[in-house]
């Protein structure tokens, strides 16, 4: 039997191939009555397939699912390929012992059942004064390399609530009881207690409605509107917009993601990249308290994005001629659940795109407009925007941006501790990095190019320097894997590149693409210590990898209490060749958060990124056809 197929090969899976998929797995895979579904997604095409339908009219590719799962009858975790257009299991494969899923959403829940029937628990709580156990928060934390890796285990942490739902529960942490929690067999493993007894802070957290403090009342409306409706068109997942086009994607795991990208100029579709996402993202906490020092979070590849992805509203998160996407996740049970309104895509004008006065006294500009494709998702605590930019001038960039609560945890101690900022008597938050790893597989003009660093140095003094004051640009090409990484050096402006040297610009050089860095920062752990050995792509800022189909998240495919070495070093060691071949960058960019009083109690964002910059791709600036603003906006 033949099931309709979404209208794009890339395009998210759909509701009715959620469930298609769902019903496979139970029917198919032979497992035991007890299994959760932690992901269903679809089976992106094979590259070179894609291409060969999208550029020389081969058949479509088929659409298939891959999805994870935990047995819980079995004990183990499985790996499983479905044919939806086929409607059959294509293989499954049991995962290695001691390699564990992602912990869903729903998961969270469930470790807070399991504490709160468990009497040792509950005695925990009592000696805290705490007896209503409805008001208890409960947050399940992956268990890192601190607990035995043959089960799947978290550590649970809590903080006390209200039934108010503007409750801020973070200022009112629990000091020193850790729980940890068996997800597969729903057991208490063991109650660790590091502070019995600790009273609970009773400290305020709130933040909403201006948090006691009357609104401020001299802010005038602020009016966007596009009378002729916004200048981009969706059509399905496919976005276009002025010269740029793309297909728009929702992932479970890095939740927004960007295919296809391609610029069309004087008629010609002109290739800059086939994937675009944040494929990691690791948040090492530095603080040796009780119930902080194990918070290691791989947030992307320990939790998933997708099923956290908020639903946007309309003039609030998003303002303007707003078009939205939905977003199809599932529940634990294979259920497809839909977030409304998940990916919000619109225009903003953004001040000068370029301008000149001439010596004749004409004036002549044009003003910057972007379009912007984003989402956000709420991890916990901290809300995580994810947004891409596409300019005028053919550059484009990302931009993280980090808000809502920190993270808190309760401390007794008078003395105050170097790692953490005090909130409240009784509540800390610490210290901490968040280091996001984009994946971006660059095709500029085409999949066969090279990657290279670039710096700035200084001439020597000589005869060809007489005054002291040469500089150039030095090339450093990432010829072989093995050697292919590199950070950021400001000192040198240092940027990444990647051309394509079969394409030539009109003064003969390579057409190339330039990764700018942002603010950056190095991880602050010890190099051998246990998160460092788990996440080696901190280690470093970019990594060139070739491209393999398999190769997609650079921490290991499951990093929830994953083994060290898994993912890019272990990649790297095939020290594959880099020049004239599919190359990929893996740019790790990492935001240092020292907590201020001005992050509490909800933060303002904070943003980072990087960006992407055309380097003689174009023969000239490609910005000249923007007409000027309109003279009713623009009176001189
Ligand atoms: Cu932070």
């Amino acid at each position: 039997m033949e099931y309709p197929v979404s209208d794009h090969p890339l395009s998210p899976l759909t509701v009715d191939e959620m469930r298609q998929a769902a019903r496979l797995l139970r029917t198919a895979t032979g497992l035991s009555e007890r299994i959760r579904i932690v992901s269903i997604e679809l089976r992106e095409p094979a590259k070179a397939e894609y291409i060969a339908w999208r550029d020389a009219g081969a058949a479509r590719p088929e659409r298939e699912a891959f999805c994870v799962l935990v047995d819980c009858g079995n004990e183990g975790a499985v790996e499983a390929i479905v044919s939806l257009t086929h409607d059959r299991l294509v293989r499954q494969a049991a995962l290695p012992a001691s390699t564990h899923p992602a912990i869903h959403a729903e998961e969270f829940g469930l470790a807070r059942d399991v504490c709160l029937a468990d009497p040792r628990y509950v005695a925990a709580l009592a000696l805290r004064g705490i007896t209503d156990l409805a008001r208890v928060r409960v947050e399940a934390w992956s268990a890192g390399d601190f607990e035995d890796r043959s089960r799947r285990l978290v550590r649970a942490i809590a903080w006390l609530g209200t039934d108010d739902d503007a409750d801020n529960y973070y200022a009112r942490p629990l000091y020193g009881l850790v729980a940890v929690v068996d997800l597969n067999t729903m057991k208490m493993v063991r109650v660790d207690d590091h502070a019995p007894g600790t009273p609970v802070p009773d400290a305020g957290g709130a933040y909403t409605d201006g948090a006691g403090e009357p609104y401020r009342d001299d802010l005038r409306p602020i009016a966007i509107t596009q009378p002729e409706g916004a200048s981009f068109t969706l059509s399905g997942s496919e976005l276009s917009w002025q010269k740029w086009s793309m297909v728009v994607a929702m992932h479970p795991r890095e939740g927004l993601t960007l295919h296809d990208i391609a610029y069309t100029e004087a008629g010609e579709r002109r290739q800059i990249c086939h994937r675009a996402s944040i494929a990691e993202l690791v948040i090492p906490y530095g603080d040796p308290n009780p119930t902080v020092h194990f918070k290691n979070v791989f947030d992307t590849g320990e939790y998933g994005m997708g099923p956290l992805t908020n639903s946007l509203q309309l003039g609030c998160d998003c303002l303007g001629e707003i078009a939205y996407l939905d977003g199809v996740t599932n529940g634990i049970d294979g259920e497809p659940l839909v977030i409304g309104n998940a990916i919000c895509i619109h225009e903003e004008d953004v001040n000068l795109l370029w301008k000149h006065t001439n010596s004749s006294g004409r004036v002549d500009r044009a003003r910057a407009r972007r379009l912007v494709i984003s989402s956000i998702a709420t991890v916990g605590n901290y809300e995580y925007g994810f947004f891409w930019y596409f300019h005028q001038d053919g550059s484009w960039q990302f931009e993280a941006k980090l808000t809502g609560i920190v993270h808190t945890a309760g401390w007794i101690a008078s003395e105050r501790s170097p790692h953490s900022l005090p909130l409240a008597e009784g509540v800390v938050t610490s210290a901490h990095q968040h280091f996001f790893c984009a994946r971006l597989d660059l095709d500029v003009d085409g999949p066969s190019n090279t990657a290279f660093q670039t710096d700035a140095s200084c001439d020597p003094w000589g005869p060809a320097n007489p005054d002291g004051t040469a500089f150039r640009t030095v090339r450093r090409t990432f010829e072989r894997e093995g050697a292919a990484q590199a950070s950021v050096a400001p000192e040198t402006a240092r940027r990444f590149r990647v051309e394509n040297g079969a394409r030539r610009n009109r003064i003969g050089d390579p057409v190339s693409y330039e990764l700018i860095p942002g603010e950056n920062v190095l991880p602050m752990q010890q190099p051998d210590s246990g998160i460092r050995r788990r996440a080696r792509v901190i280690d470093h800022h970019l990594w060139v990898t070739r491209y393999d189909r398999d190769e997609r998240y650079p921490a290991g495919d499951y990093p929830n209490q994953s083994a060290p070495d898994q993912g890019i070093s272990q990649w790297v060691g095939a020290d594959e060749n880099l020049v004239d071949e599919d190359v990929v960058l893996w740019y790790v960019f990492g935001a240092h958060h020292f907590p201020r009083l001005e992050d509490w109690p909800v933060m303002p964002v904070v943003a980072c990124g990087f960006q992407l910059r055309p380097v003689g791709f174009f023969d000239r600036n490609p910005s000249l056809d923007v007409p000027p603003p309109s003279p009713a906006h623009c009176h001189r």
